[in-house]
């Protein structure tokens, strides 16, 4: 009796370890974190970060982008290029305090705008180089 619960507790470590060791092999611890350089826009009444700033950003190289409603009402964000040299964004209406994740991704260097679609005056640029 006493042999079995020594062989049962043994025989718990191995397999634990085993199966420890297996998703070890799957599942290899990853390298080096990533550093991802990102943007927050904050919309605010009339303007993104009060001073609705321009972005700048490297052609294909991707920078995280969180637009942030602090505002009473809702705003939204756009990017819309037809000439296919930034990824378009459409965040689609944002209450108060949603949020939307997205990503600047300019393809070819250029000037292009960003606005939101309630508040005309809401608007800057990303400057893709
Ligand atoms: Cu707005």
């Amino acid at each position: 009796m006493r042999n079995n619960i020594i062989a049962i507790v043994a025989f718990s470590f191995v397999a634990v370890g085993a199966l420890w060791g297996i998703g070890n092999l799957i599942n290899p611890a990853p390298a080096e974190p990533i550093n991802v350089e990102g943007i927050l826009l904050i919309a605010g009444s009339g303007a993104f970060n009060e001073t609705n700033p321009d972005i700048e950003a490297k052609a294909n190289v991707p920078k995280k982008l969180v637009i942030l409603n602090k505002d009473v009402v809702t705003h939204d964000l756009i990017i819309h290029d037809d000439s296919g040299g930034i990824l378009n964004i459409n965040t689609a209406p944002l209450r108060p305090e949603q949020h939307f994740n997205a990503a600047v991704l300019g393809y070819h260097s250029g000037s292009y705008e960003y606005y939101c679609s309630y508040h005309p005056e809401m608007r800057g640029r990303i400057v893709v180089s």
